[in-house]
């Protein structure tokens, strides 16, 4: 730190990032970040002090998917940036608008350790890089950052050598217009009056229509309006994965598209003739191509309607629009019909059904995972937050139906275990006055165990609920299917009470069930974090496993 009074270009690096609205930022500090930091945190912004980049940035994903802005991290130069690696593309595929503010090596030396062409690793992720090497043009260009995070929906990483930064400041002290203002607020797309006579057309012909909403339908606000769509036609819902929890109320939602359709939900979805995909990118694992619902022709109701999505050929019939105005320009033009497919008696099979009725045999005193979650969805109250993580456990906290879309949050495109306690910490930053359950497998916990930590020393509201198979389990189920040893994936049951407790937070072996209802009021009522530890068997497979890994001697 200097002591003399003289403004620095840090001090203004760090004004333009407060122009800017920035009132969280996930760090971890360095020499190329530290001073930048110190600044930002004086000018009221709160810092949240993570022990690996990888969390910052990841912490920063769920912020901004939970605020819908942009989420800000900071990491130092060289090893700072390249601990980034495995979260930048997964917040790129996310569509996650982020500005990273990172440090660069020194200009001024002939060598420096951590020197490094940050730019090649940074843009292969899919992110944007930018090198800020002079100081009069820099609030623009952070500025400008933050606009195209926005318009791009992705990462924007920007380097900034700290020498530089460490410069007196000789430039002018106002700043540019901050990029909110800037911003073109476009109205919603309303959808074509021809294209909407031939979709309802095409709909009106159809006999067992389901409604299957995405994120694009939460976010233009278009769940009533898919209701009402369901509703005349007679039909279904469903959501994606990420915006399950959307007709959470609903008595004919038959749950998650994709590898997580529960069993009531893959029956029907066999019968329908028609699926409305609405605001969704028909994503593989959504099951987009229509493996789900081989009789069924499919159209999409999406502001940038597509043909073929992450390699399969998807919807052949689309309406460009904003979600809600396209599904209500459809609704209106549908002609009432007579015959239902939705009846009373399938509505009491969606409430009733099991996700999946297989019975396995189970060793003494480990738990079955699925007993495990329809334990936590009756205890748990309904306005906590979830946070979902990966793994093979995630099929089973995925069957969770009466928690509303809200409250929910699971980021998983890039397909990578371990972000679970990064995304609980954004969302504990972006919701200070709630509770957050995170749901874990044990193996991604302890990729990152060591933000413990940080939500200790932040005094973060988080459950951690780990569903302890002692493996990586889709790993074992993998292994095993195929006959081969399974060692690598199998580790033990590790003590995550211990650790917690190691680490200062609450920490306990849930073994039986019933205790549920009590330990949760205990929690409710004294908060703080607490790590709950549920031994499962890995015998229980999923059945997304048993349709892509039958059992040994099924192999074709
Ligand atoms: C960063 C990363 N490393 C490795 C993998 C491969 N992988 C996918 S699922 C999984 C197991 C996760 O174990 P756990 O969190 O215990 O959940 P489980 O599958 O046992 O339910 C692994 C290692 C991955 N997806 N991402
Ligand atoms: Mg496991």
């Amino acid at each position: 730190m200097k002591n003399d009074l003289k403004l620095r270009v840090y001090d203004v690096l760090a004004r333009a990032f407060i122009q800017e609205e920035v009132r969280t930022c996930f760090a971890l500090l360095g020499d190329a970040n530290m001073n930048w930091a110190a600044r930002l945190a004086e000018q009221g912004c709160r810092m949240v002090y993570v022990r690996h980049e990888h969390c910052a940035l990841a912490a920063a994903m769920a912020y901004a998917r939970k605020n819908r802005d942009v989420g800000v991290a900071t990491v130092t130069c060289g090893p700072g940036v390249t601990q980034l690696i495995t979260a930048l593309p997964a917040a790129v595929r996310a569509h996650l608008p982020l500005v990273v503010f990172a440090g660069e090596a020194p200009l001024k030396s002939g060598w420096y350790n951590q020197e490094l062409d940050q730019a090649p690793i940074i843009t292969a992720t899919g992110a944007a890089y930018h090198r800020l090497h002079m100081p009069e043009r820099m609030p623009v260009a952070v500025r400008d950052a933050f606009l195209q995070a926005r318009r791009e929906r992705r990462p924007v990483v920007i380097g900034i050598p700290f020498d530089l930064q460490d410069r007196p400041w000789d430039g002018r002290t106002d700043l540019p217009r901050p990029s909110r203002e800037l911003l073109p607020r476009p109205s919603p797309i309303p959808a074509h009056p021809d294209d909407v006579a031939r979709a309802a057309q095409l709909v009106a012909g159809a006999e067992r229509v389901v409604v299957l909403a995405g994120l694009g339908a939460v976010e233009a606000g278009a769940a009533a309006a898919c209701r009402a769509l369901a509703a005349k036609t007679g039909g279904l819902l469903m959501t994606t994965l990420p915006a399950r929890g959307l007709f959470h109320d609903d008595p004919y939602c038959i749950g998650i598209s994709g590898s997580y359709t529960p069993e009531v939900g893959i029956e029907y979805l066999k019968e329908a003739d028609f699926v409305v995909a609405v605001g969704s990118s028909l994503a593989y694992h959504a099951g987009g191509g229509g493996q789900l619902w081989p009789k069924a022709k499919m159209l999409q109701v999406d502001i940038d309607p597509v043909a073929v999505s992450q390699g399969q050929e998807v919807a052949r019939h689309h309406l460009r629009a904003d979600a809600r105005l396209g599904v209500e320009a459809l609704t209106a033009a549908l002609p009432a019909r007579d015959g239902k497919w939705r009846t009373e008696a399938m509505a009491a099979r969606i409430r009733d059904s099991k996700p999946d009725s297989q019975a396995f045999e189970i060793e003494p005193g480990l738990l079955d995972p699925r007993d495990v979650v329809t334990a936590l969805e009756a205890a748990l109250p309904l306005e906590w937050e979830m946070v979902n993580s990966g793994g093979h456990c995630s099929w089973f906290f995925a069957q969770m139906p009466s928690r509303p879309q809200e409250k929910f949050l699971t980021i998983r495109e890039f397909g990578a275990i371990g972000n679970g306690i990064s995304f609980a910490m954004g969302v504990a930053a972006a919701r200070p006055d709630r509770t957050v359950v995170l749901f874990d497998g044990d193996g991604s916990l302890m990729m990152h165990v060591q933000e413990l930590e940080t939500i200790k020393r932040h005094g973060l509201n988080i459950l951690i609920v780990v569903i302890n198979d002692a493996a990586y389990g889709s790993e074992i189920h993998k292994l095993r299917s195929e006959g081969m040893p399974e060692d690598g994936a199998v580790f033990g049951y590790c003590d995550f009470a211990g650790i917690a407790r190691a680490f200062g937070l609450a920490g306990k072996t849930v073994k039986n069930l019933d205790d549920l209802p009590k330990l949760v009021a205990e929690f409710a009522a004294i908060g703080g974090a607490a790590v709950w530890d549920f031994h499962v068997s890995d015998k229980v497979v999923s059945p997304t496993i048993r349709r892509a890994h039958p059992p040994p001697g099924s192999h074709k």
